[in-house]
Order: structure tokens, then sequence, then C-alpha cells
């Protein structure tokens, strides 16, 4: 157990934290999934008064929600476990904590089972799809067309400069899908040699704006200038309910150390370095959101967060976020 401020905090939850802040678990999926995982866990080993758990499980809420501050299914998880116990105290509020979580990881898996399906309708035997960094939805939406029997190939992006493509190339590789590696900066050499574009989300607000791994939106105007399809494979908890509500979301500015060493910086004191770790591309430049309710289009968003999550939910959130976790 590790000492909170005023809750002791196990072990295994600050693992998943650190794991979260260092990006030993990332993806906006997997970090929702392993949120959900840590408000389970946390309520099961909770130990104190049981008049004070609610106010703990906030405490914890608060810490998951600042790991990283991007990819809305991370706050998305956090209050779908965290809403239900509003009402709810004591043993009830520990009991609904476990469920909630248990029913946000099985739906969001369904979720990628079933964009998964859909997905691969889009693809076509022979077909040569680019991605970009590492997405869990669109390795699932690769690996069900191959599957199903269809020879496709990929050119994928190192995606520097956390190079997250190595591990998308790896894992296709592991599953047998033929795959190129290609410099980001080649991708307009590229993209004629394309059918189609497939990358992840970290958010989409309900203008139909998509907020993914840097380097996304350039990949998006290319597609657009050469007409070639360009997707975003997304489990619906990366819908935006916040942004409905005029929420900002939040591009993540991560150390100028992982594009420079430290040797570099000290020998070039006049440079400034950034390294911003999303970039927000338009809905003009994206040809649809494969999701598990459906392909839509991206002036539709806003009835995804309507359908899911209902359109008060974004001022709740926002509230929550706002007051409830100023948890100091
Ligand atoms: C990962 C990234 C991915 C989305 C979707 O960024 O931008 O495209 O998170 O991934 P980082 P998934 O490596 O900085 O977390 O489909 O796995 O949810």
């Amino acid at each position: 157990m590790v000492e909170g401020r005023h809750w002791r905090i196990p072990r295994e939850v600050e693992d998943i934290i650190d794991g979260i802040k260092s990006m030993r678990i990332r993806g906006a999926g997997k970090i929702a999934r392993s949120a959900a995982e840590a408000l389970k866990i946390a309520a099961l080993k909770y130990r104190g008064d049981l008049k004070e758990f609610t106010p703990y499980i906030n405490y914890v809420a608060h810490k998951l929600i600042r790991t990283r501050p991007t990819a809305v299914s991370l706050p998305n998880a956090v209050f779908y476990v965290i809403s239900r116990i509003k009402d709810l105290t004591g043993e009830d509020a520990r009991e609904t904590v476990i469920k909630a979580a248990d029913e946000f990881i099985t739906l969001s898996k369904k979720a990628l089972d079933r964009l998964s399906e859909i997905g691969a309708k889009l693809i076509k035997d022979g077909y040569v799809i680019m991605t970009h960094c590492h997405s869990t939805a669109v390795v699932s939406v690769l690996q069900k067309a191959w599957n199903q029997g269809k020879s496709i190939r990929v050119i994928n992006t190192e995606t520097r400069p956390k190079f997250q493509g190595r591990i998308t190339a790896r894992v296709l590789a592991s599953i047998g899908i033929p795959v190129t590696h290609i410099p980001d900066s080649s991708v307009r050499m590229f993209i004629n040699r394309v059918d189609m574009v497939i990358v992840g989300a970290d958010t989409i607000t309900s203008d139909g704006h998509l907020i993914n791994k840097v380097g996304t939106s350039l990949i998006a105007l290319a597609a657009w200038e050469s007409g070639t399809s360009f997707y975003s494979a997304t489990e619906f908890i990366k819908f935006s309910p916040a942004s409905f509500a005029g929420g900002d979301v939040i591009i993540e500015e991560r150390s100028p150390l992982e594009v420079v060493s430290e040797d570099w910086i000290k020998a070039n004191p006049k440079v400034n370095v950034l390294n911003p770790a999303f970039d927000v591309t338009p809905p003009e430049y994206i040809t649809g959101f494969i999701t598990d309710l459906g392909v839509i289009p991206p002036k539709a968003a806003v009835l995804v967060i309507k359908e899911m999550f209902g359109l008060e939910s974004g001022y709740m959130q926002l509230k929550l976020i706002e007051e409830e976790y100023a948890i100091e």
C-alpha cells in the first residue's frame, strides 16, 4: 500500500496510475479499461471506514483522470463508474463501483469486437491500408479482415518520436499480415499506393473533429488531396460528451527529451523544442468513424454522444471534473 494524502491507495492502483503516466499502459481504449480496473481494485481492497468510501474513491478517480489529459475515454471510464454512486454511500457504493467497473470493461471489449466486424466489411480483398501509431481498434479491424481470408497489406508509419508504429508493425507481422514500415515524413509519397487509411482515436468532439496521435492530420490532408478514404476506428467511449458542453480538449505536451537528447539541448540552448503528442483533424477530411454503432459520418458525432451518454452527461462530467475532482 502507498500513502495517499488522506487514504492509502493499493500498490496495484499506483502501478496503473504510473503505467498510464509513463505510457507503459497506452492507447485510449487500454487506458480507459485500466482506469476502470484501477477503480475496481481500489474498491475491492478498501479496508478503511465505509463512511469514508465515497470521498476515497473520488480521490482515486481524481488521480486517474490527472494521469494524461487528451484521451476522453479516460474520464468517460471514470465517469461511467463514479456517476453510479452519486446517491450511494458505504458498502452499497463499494459494491456498485466493482460492478460498474466490470460492466464498463465488458462493454468496451464488446464494442471493440463489434466495430472490428463493421470495419472489416469496408475492407475489400487485395486492399492496401495505411495506418499510423498503434491502435488496438485499428489492429482489431485489420485482423478481422485478415481472418475472413482477405488478402490485405498494410503500410504503417514509425510514429515519431515514441515509435508506437513499431508495435503495430510487430503485431501485424505476428498475425501474418504483410506490413511495410515507413518514416512519417514519407506518407505523401505512399498515399497513392493505398486504398484507404484507418487510424485510431483519442477523442472525437461533438462537431466531428478527431484528436489522435500527432501526424494524423497531415495523413488526413494527404488522403483528402489524393481522394483516398480516411477512417478512424473507435469505440463509443472515445466520443466526448464534455465537448458538447463546451469543454476543451487539452493536447498533451510531452518532454522535449523524447525528441532530442539532453546533450543536444545543452549544445543548442537557443533552440526551442516542442513535443505535442496529438493533433486535431477537421471533419472535412474524415470519411467516417468506424464505431460499434456503425459507420458514422463526422457531422453525426453528436448523435453518438446523445445515444450513448445522453446530452446532459457532458455538463455533469464537466462539473464533476471541475468541482468534485478539485481535491488537492
Ligand atoms: C495512441 C494513439 C492511438 C489512440 C487509439 O497514443 O493516438 O491512435 O489512442 O488507440 P499514445 P486504441 O501512444 O500516446 O497513447 O485504438 O488502442 O484505443
